[in-house]
């Protein structure tokens, strides 16, 4: 089983992150997206959508979508639970971290960090900023009730939106007035096996 990606990509990070929290290992292949690795040939046919990260199962078959290699990762671990409402909340939090938060606070990061914030793209950075703090209360409000987003557990939902939250200062956001997601952060990070992003 192999895993292509980039260490300082946040939907790489999970799997990286999930792998860890299990103990389990997996190759790595690096992937430079601002080298264009991921619009070649090869790496088109392992996945049309030009995105990492992709999995890569000994067999050749191949999964993408970082939420979805999360489940076939952590299948049968009590990082998926069982009963079918909780099943559906973790699915819940994971297409609100793709649809309502990845979009907005990757985004800015993404224009910040790996594109340096140039001219051109300013007023796109600045477009991301409302989302994310919309995204940001969301989840603020969820954690001041329960200390992971599920309840008294951790779950993949944690690790899928601890990815890019850890990181939205680099975006631009500031978490001061989110304690209960700051709290969360630092929850998390006191996992067994717990490893930080690259940088
Ligand atoms: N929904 C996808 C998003 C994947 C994604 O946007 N990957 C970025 C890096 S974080 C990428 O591959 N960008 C390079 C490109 O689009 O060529 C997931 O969760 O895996």
């Amino acid at each position: 089983m192999r895993i292509y990606g980039d260490k300082r990509s946040g939907n790489c990070y999970k799997l990286q992150l999930l792998l860890a929290l299990l103990d389990k290992n997996c190759e790595w292949v690096d992937i430079d997206i601002m080298k264009g690795e991921t619009r070649t040939a090869a790496f088109l046919e392992k996945s049309p959508n030009g995105k990492i990260p992709i999995l890569e199962l000994d067999d050749g078959r191949t999964l993408s979508e970082s939420n979805a290699i999360m489940h076939y990762v952590a299948d049968s671990t009590p990082l998926i639970p069982s009963s079918s409402f909780s099943h559906a909340k973790l699915l819940q939090w994971q297409f609100f971290e793709q649809y309502s938060h990845e979009p907005y606070i990757a985004v800015a990061r993404y224009i910040n960090v790996y594109l340096g914030l140039p001219e051109d793209r300013k007023q796109e950075f600045e477009s991301k900023q409302a989302g994310g703090y919309r995204a940001l209360a969301v989840m603020e409000q969820q954690l001041k009730q329960t200390p992971f987003l599920l309840g008294d557990r951790l779950s993949l939902a944690d690790i899928s939106l601890f990815a890019y939250t850890h990181v939205a200062h680099e975006g631009g956001f500031d978490l001061s007035a989110y304690p209960a997601v700051r709290n969360w952060l630092s929850l998390i990070r006191e996992q067994n096996g717990f490893v930080p992003m690259e940088s």
